[in-house]
């Protein structure tokens, strides 16, 4: 039998099983057309495990997004967000031996400085923090520590953290 006598077209299609190529013969009746002939092709044997490992690393990836994402996001009882232009909360209670982490949520440079009025006392400062970044102090004495930002002190950019004694 020649092509020409029994034209046939190849559809390839995408099922739950892989590829699979669909040889109709063209001279059958469009209406009741059947496959005339089935070749399965395998899904290759490295798509497997991406069934796994994608879902697997979406939920990773939402499980670890534990840091606030955007500025109203409530804070952890040990992180401040820095606004344009404010902290909040501006007046942070710890215990003692925490590790307070501060995140640049604004669209400007700001700093975290120890000190009051512009007056540097020495015990911590971030330098210039650009929009994204973070910083982290642990305060180990108990006392009330303030800070400030340093080009936004003439604006009200202050803080305290209030550090207590642990039980
Ligand atoms: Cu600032």
């Amino acid at each position: 039998m020649s092509s020409l006598q029994n034209p046939q077209a190849t559809q390839r299609v995408l099922n739950g099983y892989g590829l699979i190529d669909t040889t109709f013969s063209l001279t059958q009746d469009p209406i009741n057309m059947q496959p005339s002939n089935r070749s399965f092709q395998p899904m290759p044997a490295w798509v497997f495990p991406l069934f796994f490992i994608i879902p697997f690393g979406l939920i990773i990836n939402i499980a670890g997004c534990d840091s606030p994402t955007d500025a109203n996001d409530d804070p952890e009882p040990d992180e401040v967000i820095i606004q344009d232009h404010s902290f909040s909360p501006s007046n942070l209670e710890v215990t003692e031996g925490t590790t307070v982490t501060w995140f640049n949520q604004g669209n400007d440079v700001h700093t975290v400085t120890s000190g009051s009025d512009g007056d540097h006392d020495g015990n911590f400062d971030s330098g210039n923090m650009d929009p994204g970044d973070e910083f982290s102090y642990q305060f180990d004495e108990p006392g009330t520590y303030e800070y400030y930002c340093i080009p936004h002190v003439q604006a009200g950019m202050t803080g305290t953290v209030t550090v207590v004694p642990a039980d």
